[in-house]
């Protein structure tokens, strides 16, 4: 474990990215499907079209930015694929933009020596088998499926981010681990399919995880490797009109982090077009020229 951890831990930063149909609303991610309306969110993705999406820019912007690696929600919650899955239409392929996201950044990012992972969510509310007793056995082989296809088709993927929304988890845990270490030997995955409370989701790591991941908070120990996943707004999808924190309390989750022996992995969501908020940005690339005027290694 220790060995396969390395580099993230020297990389103590990096770049979440939640992202989807949803940012055509300014909506969070999965959570708004209910009080938006089921079919009107289920239906966002045929009219998302990111033409001014550059897998390079992100890549260069978490770079300018101090971030060591990113991570996408290649399939949050709400069931959307920003990758070709053959196990349904209901990802990018079938929207009007028609290109693999999870593709070409992880394309652009092998380009810069970046590590790449994904974010993949275990549940999926639009699947009807999803959280169905009689058809829960088809959902689990769906899922361990899309795993698959994203271990298998994108080259070297350096972290899996697994998610969960609780228990039990439509896909039997040690499968999932399993599955990731066969295709992907040296991958780094977190610990939520662990059988913890979120609350003690931070202290542990679990029999099979490698790191433990504290949402929202800085968990302060140093007992364990941990990764704080946080906002640099104030929702993990873009927002209309949200303003990053500002540089002191940005950097200063980074130390807290940091000096905690832990990770921040920082969240910016990118709107409907593609592109991250200038705004945020602006912020992120303040953190890349405040860790490069202050860091001694
Ligand atoms: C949570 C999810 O419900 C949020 O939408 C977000 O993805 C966060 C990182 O994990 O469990």
């Amino acid at each position: 474990k220790a060995q396969r951890l390395k580099w993230w831990q020297d990389a103590k930063m990096g770049l979440f990215i939640h992202w989807g149909p949803v940012s055509r609303i300014g909506k969070e991610i999965s959570w708004s499907r209910e009080g938006y309306g089921k079919a009107q969110y289920d239906s966002l993705y045929r009219g998302f079209n990111p033409t001014r999406f550059n897998a390079k820019e992100w890549v260069a912007l978490a770079k300018a930015s101090g971030m060591k690696y990113m991570v996408l929600t290649a399939k949050h919650h709400d069931g959307f694929s920003l990758f070709d899955t053959k196990t349904n239409n209901y990802n990018i392929m079938h929207t009007p933009f028609g290109r693999d996201v999870c593709k070409e950044l992880a394309q652009a990012a092998h380009e810069a020596n970046m590590p790449i992972g994904w974010y993949f969510s275990v549940a999926d509310w639009k699947d009807p088998d999803c959280r169905n007793p009689q058809t829960n056995g088809v959902f689990a082989e769906r899922a361990l499926e899309q795993v698959r296809e994203l271990l298998s088709n994108y080259g070297k993927i350096s972290l899996l981010w697994i998610d969960y929304e609780g228990w039990p988890t439509p896909v039997e845990p040690k499968k999932v681990y399993d599955l990731a270490r066969k295709l992907q030997p040296e991958i780094i995955i977190n610990n939520r399919l662990e059988p913890f409370t979120p609350d003690e989701s931070h202290a542990y790591v679990g029999k099979y995880a490698d790191y433990a991941t504290p949402e929202g908070f800085v968990a302060g120990y140093g007992k364990v490797p941990w990764e704080t996943c946080t906002n640099m707004g104030h929702q993990w999808a873009w927002r209309f009109g949200d303003k990053p924190r500002d540089l002191k309390e940005s950097v200063h989750t980074l130390l807290r982090c940091v000096g905690g022996n832990g990770n921040l992995l920082f969240n910016i969501g990118p709107d409907s077009t593609g592109v991250f908020p200038a705004n945020f940005a602006a912020r992120a690339r303040e953190m890349g020229d405040w860790i490069a005027q202050n860091h001694t290694a």
